[in-house]
């Protein structure tokens, strides 16, 4: 079955909506495989985001993504990695759809923290495609959290 890497950022996890990104995605026909709380790693973040660590945007994002605990998890389901894209809406919050997790929940947009000069809040990672979402399964996880 297809796996997908979501990770609720320090802003879901500061706002109390760890329990409402689970619950849309569940409810969108997906099951977490594997859940965690943690303080990401710098190293990690750097592989996580290994497309990103050359651009302007990068020293905001880390500092985001390191401003509190997040959520790592795995989800599993049929075209997870699409399915979990489409539960959590566009990239940047104020342009997603309502119905969304980002179009409902979301607060921040592109332009706003632009603005600010910091990384955008929009609450959710979810894998990209099928083989990015293998190797953040095996970046975020070790063999052992993953349960049978
Ligand atoms: P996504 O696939 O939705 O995670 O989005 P991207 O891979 O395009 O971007 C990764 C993260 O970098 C996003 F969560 C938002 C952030 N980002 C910025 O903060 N500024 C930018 O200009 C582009 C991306």
């Amino acid at each position: 079955m297809e796996r997908t890497c979501i990770i609720v950022k320090p802003d879901g996890v500061r706002r109390n909506l760890i329990g409402e990104v689970i619950n849309r995605l569940e409810r969108g026909g997906l099951s977490v495989r594997a859940i965690k709380m943690i303080n990401a790693e710098i190293e990690t973040l750097r592989k996580h985001y290994s497309a990103h660590v050359d651009k302007p945007f990068y020293k905001g994002l880390e500092a985001y993504m390191t401003e509190g605990p997040i959520i790592a998890m795995i989800f599993e389901g049929f075209d997870a990695v699409q399915r979990a894209r489409g539960l959590i809406g566009h990239t940047d919050p104020g342009q997603a759809n309502k119905g969304t997790i980002r179009g409902d929940l979301g607060e921040d947009s592109f332009e706003k923290a632009d603005s600010e000069g910091r990384g955008l809040r929009n609450l959710v990672h979810a894998s990209g495609t099928k083989e990015e979402a293998e190797t953040e399964v095996k970046l975020w996880f070790e063999k052992e959290e993953i349960l049978e």
